[in-house]
């Protein structure tokens, strides 16, 4: 029953103490959010995971790239694990290392090398060990801007790997024109670019986040017409048109941030994934909020982990069982701790 799984996992932490860290993405279920031991954006928890040195098994709850970063940043005797395999990100893996090597031969071909690679973090080790060997860095959501910036300082332009949205929208913050972006298309390996190609400054690769592309300029309208004093704000994975129309866009810990320091009675539509939303509901009752997108956006992925999932990998742990261990290869954790490394000094 629900009960005697909630106390298994309670029973476990409590006997492995510290040797036990969990932790815990907003985006995540409600049942499993209250084990954790830090609830954060996958910066927040990288950031936690590299710090760590107590814990010998750190359970994370959240997807397998968020995972692999803390396997990357932790010594070689802790042990992360992923309650369920299949909680993958549909983002990450629009950015295969293949597609990407191949990209990045036709690219420097076009480009020599005035070219810089970044990822967001949202993407696989080997991606992250790619753009590390290629002098580039990793980003995440809050410190785009300021890597975007810093890759600037270094080459005359970037290919920004997986989410055209979220590279898209900040490039366009700092003053790049739309004109001189250009997508690449992994699938048809080609270019998609109208000018001279001289003008490009950004390369968006073409992946995007399958929950934060379902909010849309009707979506927005809808809002406006109903609801004409609430504000809208969204995460910079949603389309560009989106975030043109919003009142605010910023990352998971932005958005956050922004609702709890909000007057009593204000009123928020709020344009990224499901469970954070309603916890956010949840957690302000003097504040009138709702999802942008009336159908709510669950990131399926990310629901994987349940409660069944987690007591499961703690048992398999507690019988010490290498059952979904992560582990990244010592080549990609090498290269890719210089690409986080970068990250990690501009927060
Ligand atoms: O969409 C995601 O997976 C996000 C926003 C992750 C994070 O915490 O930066
Ligand atoms: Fe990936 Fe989007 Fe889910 Fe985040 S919300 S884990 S980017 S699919």
């Amino acid at each position: 029953s629900t009960e005697e799984l909630e106390q298994f996992v309670w029973d476990v932490k409590k006997s492995l103490g510290k040797r036990l860290f969990i932790p815990g993405h907003h985006y995540q279920k409600d049942e499993v959010i209250q084990f954790a031991d830090a609830r954060g954006d996958s910066l927040q928890l990288a950031q936690l995971c590299e710090q760590n040195e107590e814990a010998e098994y750190i359970v994370f709850c959240g997807v397998h790239f968020m995972a692999e970063t803390a396997d990357i940043l932790t010594t070689k005797n802790q042990k992360v694990f992923l309650p369920d395999m299949r909680a993958g990100c549909s983002m990450a893996d629009m950015a295969d290392i293949h597609q990407t090597e191949r990209a990045w031969e036709q690219l420097t071909k076009l480009f020599g090398s005035t070219i810089l690679p970044l990822t967001y973090v949202n993407s696989t080790a080997a991606i992250k060990s790619f753009v590390g060997k290629n002098e580039g860095a990793t980003v995440t959501s809050s410190n785009a801007e300021k890597m975007v910036k810093w890759a600037f300082e270094q080459k005359e332009r970037i290919l920004f790997l997986p989410d055209q949205h979220l590279g898209r929208n900040t490039a366009y913050n700092l003053g790049v024109p739309l004109e001189k972006m250009a997508v690449w298309d992994p699938i048809k390996e080609e270019l998609l670019y109208e000018g001279p190609i001289e003008e490009i400054k950004v390369i968006l690769w073409k992946g995007h986040c399958s929950v934060h592309e379902n909010f849309t300029v009707q979506n927005v309208a809808q809002v406006r017409e109903q609801y004409p004093d609430m504000r809208i704000i969204v995460h910079p994975e949603c389309r560009r048109e989106v975030v043109e129309l919003a009142d605010e866009a910023g990352s998971t810990k932005y958005i956050i941030d922004a609702i709890e320091k909000a007057e009593k009675g204000t009123s928020w539509a709020i344009g990224t994934e499901m469970n954070l939303v309603k916890r956010l509901i949840k957690e302000n009752p003097d504040k009138h909020i709702i999802s942008l997108n009336p159908h709510m956006c669950p990131c399926l992925t990310m629901n994987r982990i349940d409660l069944p999932h987690l007591a499961w990998c703690l048992d398999s742990i507690v019988q010490t069982g290498t059952h979904n261990q992560i582990t990244v290869t010592e080549f990609d954790a090498q290269n890719a701790r210089q690409a986080l490394a970068k990250m990690l000094e501009h927060v």
